[in-house]
């Protein structure tokens, strides 16, 4: 099962604004006439029940949002470009290049704005002022983002089965839920968690992911573990299966599995954990397991069962769905969005006021480089083809201490300076 691939989303550029006047037969020196560009296409991931899975999204595709249209002459704005939304399956995590996680699409809807498209810049009907009757300015549309991002589906259920191979958690499943997983009598049969439905009650049913052996050293990436481990952290309840009748100490075989949980993610040791002592139908040595039911007493609620012969399992199944059940009224209690509303996130590159607007750095070949994303982008904003863009961008520089910062390091009549590429000379 392929489930973390990667993606470039591209979103688009604003629109440039027009710069254009009025010349009608009537209207002598007419005024600005400019219109706005339109915004840039922004794109969203969206989950969606219908979505099973991320394959669509393999092969480290890119997806591009076009670009919103340039201004017009006589006030036309330009077009917004369309948002595009790409759906994917419930569960899916989004995170940056470096494995951070931007948002959780937990529930059916959950939206997250992963790039924004480019505002359109103004046109020059925008610039009009009492002293400045003819601008010759207009914005450029702002540039689109493009990223990298992994998309991870994190299975959700609400009971997962951890245990060694061939302990009977594929059987458990098949005997409480219609699937039909593979049982054999050997280790790592189960290689892709598979999920099944379990109905307690008709109106109270809860989801059972039975997922792969995990073995010692899982935590550490040994056997099939690591890459299973990621989908046990999205169970509500664990039901850890034990094969009663191995010559092994129960208790050993317990601790195993719960030290390689716990290595991995610490938060599992506070989730809520069952025992089932499976295979009881073949236990030769009773004290053993009476040993073993002493020593967990009351720490964890403990079932002996045959999965096999379906022996055991209706009070089992009755305490998973308490236990289910609990876990979901206290997600209520923590305010979740209800099912149907959309929470959108927000893109994580949009600044939050606390990186430094800007700051200068000497480079070797002794020109002097302003570097600084907000400082970058508004450089974009201006159209530096016309002079009144250049002293609009002069302006700016000066009204955010740039020339007093120059000065301090020490920056002559004549010096080059650069801001994204575009190099200009410093004067007194
Ligand atoms: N006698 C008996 N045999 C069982 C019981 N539960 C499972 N088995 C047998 O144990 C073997 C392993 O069962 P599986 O359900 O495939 O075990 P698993 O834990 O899913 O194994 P992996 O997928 O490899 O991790 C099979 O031969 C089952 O028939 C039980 O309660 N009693
Ligand atoms: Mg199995």
């Amino acid at each position: 099962m392929n489930d973390k691939v990667k993606i470039t989303l591209c979103s688009g550029k604003g629109g440039d604004g027009a710069i254009a006047f009025r010349r009608e037969k009537c209207v002598e020196a007419g005024g600005p006439y400019g219109g706005n560009g339109g915004k840039g296409g922004s794109i969203y991931l969206k989950a969606d029940e219908g979505m099973n899975s991320l394959s669509n999204y393999r092969f480290g595709k890119t997806f591009k949002a076009e670009e919103g249209e340039h201004g017009f002459s006589k006030l036309c704005f330009g077009k917004d470009a369309k948002d595009i939304t790409l759906l994917v399956p419930v569960g899916t995590v989004v995170e940056d290049e470096n494995g951070e996680m931007l948002a959780d699409l937990y529930h059916d809807k959950d939206t997250y704005l992963a790039v924004k498209g480019g505002r359109g810049g103004r046109g020059n009907a925008c610039f009009k002022s009492s002293v400045k009757r003819t601008p010759n300015i207009a914005e450029n549309g702002m540039p689109g983002e493009e990223k990298v991002f992994y998309l991870e589906l994190k299975l959700i259920a609400d009971v997962g089965l951890v245990g060694f191979p061939n302990v009977g958690k594929s059987t458990f499943l098949a005997a409480t839920t219609r699937a039909h997983p593979a049982i054999a009598d050997y280790p790592f049969t189960t290689l892709e968690p598979q999920l099944g439905v379990c109905y307690y009650k008709p109106d109270k049913t809860f989801v059972i992911a039975d997922i792969p052996g995990l073995i010692e050293g899982a935590s550490q990436g040994k056997g099939l573990g690591f890459s299973f481990l990621r989908h046990i952290e999205r169970c509500r309840v664990l039901l850890h299966i034990i094969d009663a009748s191995r010559d092994s100490d129960p208790l050993a075989d317990f601790n195993t599995i719960n030290k390689e949980l716990f290595d991995y993610k610490p938060e599992l040791a506070k989730r809520k954990m069952v025992i089932a002592l499976n295979k009881i139908d073949l236990v030769k040595d009773p004290a053993k397991i009476e040993k073993f039911k002493k020593e967990i007493g009351d720490k964890y609620p403990l079932f002996e069962i045959s999965a096999k012969d379906k022996d055991g399992l209706n009070p089992l199944i009755r305490k998973l769905y308490e236990l289910v059940d609990d876990s979901k009224k206290n997600d209520k209690n923590l305010n979740q969005p209800a099912d149907n509303e959309e929470k959108v996130y927000k893109a994580s590159s949009l600044d939050n006021g606390t990186t430094p607007l800007y700051k200068i750095v000497k480079r070797e070949d002794g020109y002097y480089e302003i570097l600084g994303e907000r400082v970058v982008r508004t450089k974009k904003l201006i159209n530096l083809k016309t002079d009144e863009g250049i002293d609009r961008l002069s302006e700016y520089l000066d009204r955010i201490g740039v020339n007093d910062r120059l000065k301090e390091l020490g920056v002559k009549t004549g010096s080059t300076i650069v801001l994204d590429g575009f190099e200009f000379e410093y004067y007194e």
